[in-house]
């Protein structure tokens, strides 16, 4: 089946819409930050670096470090964005352009966030760096797609009970790292998290500057939850939407923080750009 110009949209030079880049920009090891000025902060220790595009929040580099060939994007904050981001990077591999068909051999790519986090457990120290094990997503981009399969039903319906979750907020969804790509970047260096994604940064994660919220115990409801070992460990705002859309893409994901806030003791890190660029050393050095 052809896809239509009004679905897979491409640019005058056939570069994908948002992310402004051909099929030949991107490696298949993806780094993803929020930020983009952190893509140079990441391509700065590169030995090459032949690409550097952008549009609107979408910055990519793509080079070589130690001979292996990485592109870093930015994705701009929030899981709308990683909807846009995901399937773009899908389609740069996985959708011949030019005859606008899904190709029969399918490429998977290793997708690693270097972001930043707020704890919302007490005993995770500032500075420090939690791998996402596990994310629930609070905001609602899963729910959109047939995706029932690759989410864990049964922690989500315990988490949806003890938080007494608002019916007209959308359904909770938990989903899961790669866990070979886990295993590859993990030392003891991080804290294992179950890390929850919120679609706003103020009123959904508990921030009341002048609005009040419609739950004022939810992050104390979060932290308390429990399911066998798992307990939620931090807040951000991408891991969910980027485990759930690469599980349904069969992509490889995994999501890095700094924890830069932690929000059950009310501190926030003095030397944020420190952590994180120590965070981009280190998973660097593991993937080269
Ligand atoms: C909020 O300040 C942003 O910071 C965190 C959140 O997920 C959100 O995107 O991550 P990044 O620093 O990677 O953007």
């Amino acid at each position: 089946m052809q896809l239509s110009p009004s679905e897979l949209i491409l640019n005058a030079d056939n570069s994908i819409y948002h992310l402004n880049i051909l099929p030949e920009d991107i490696a298949t090891t993806i780094i993803t930050v929020g930020d983009p000025d952190r893509v140079g902060e990441v391509s700065k220790y590169f030995d090459t670096i032949e690409l550097k595009k952008g549009k609107r929040e979408f910055v990519t580099h793509t080079g070589v470090l130690n001979g292996k060939r990485i592109s870093v994007i930015s994705t701009g904050i929030g899981t709308d964005n990683i909807d846009i981001v995901l399937n773009e990077l899908d389609a740069l591999v996985n959708i011949d352009f030019t005859t606008r068909t899904i190709k029969e051999e399918k490429t998977s790519l290793d997708i690693i966030r270097i972001g930043t986090s707020g704890a919302i457990q007490a005993d995770i120290p500032i500075n420090s760096f939690l791998l996402s094990e596990y994310a629930i997503g609070l905001d609602s981009l899963l729910q959109f797609y047939d995706s029932k399969h690759v989410q864990n039903i049964a922690v989500q319906d315990a988490f949806v009970n003890h938080t007494n979750w608002a019916k007209d907020k959308s359904t909770p969804y938990v989903v899961t790292c790669s866990t070979e790509l886990a295993d590859k970047i993990y030392s003891d260096k991080f804290v294992k998290g179950f890390t929850a994604t919120n679609v706003g940064f103020y009123g959904p994660q508990g921030r009341v500057l002048r609005l009040n919220t419609q739950d004022n115990d939810l992050n104390s409801k979060i932290a308390s939850f429990r399911y066998n070992n798992l307990k939620v460990t931090n807040l951000e705002m991408e891991t969910a939407g980027i485990y759930g859309l690469a599980k349904l893409l069969g992509h490889n994901a995994l999501s890095l923080n700094a924890i830069l806030a932690n929000r059950a003791n009310g501190e926030f890190s003095v030397t944020p750009s420190e952590t994180v660029e120590e965070l981009i050393k280190y998973t660097l050095n593991k993937l080269t």
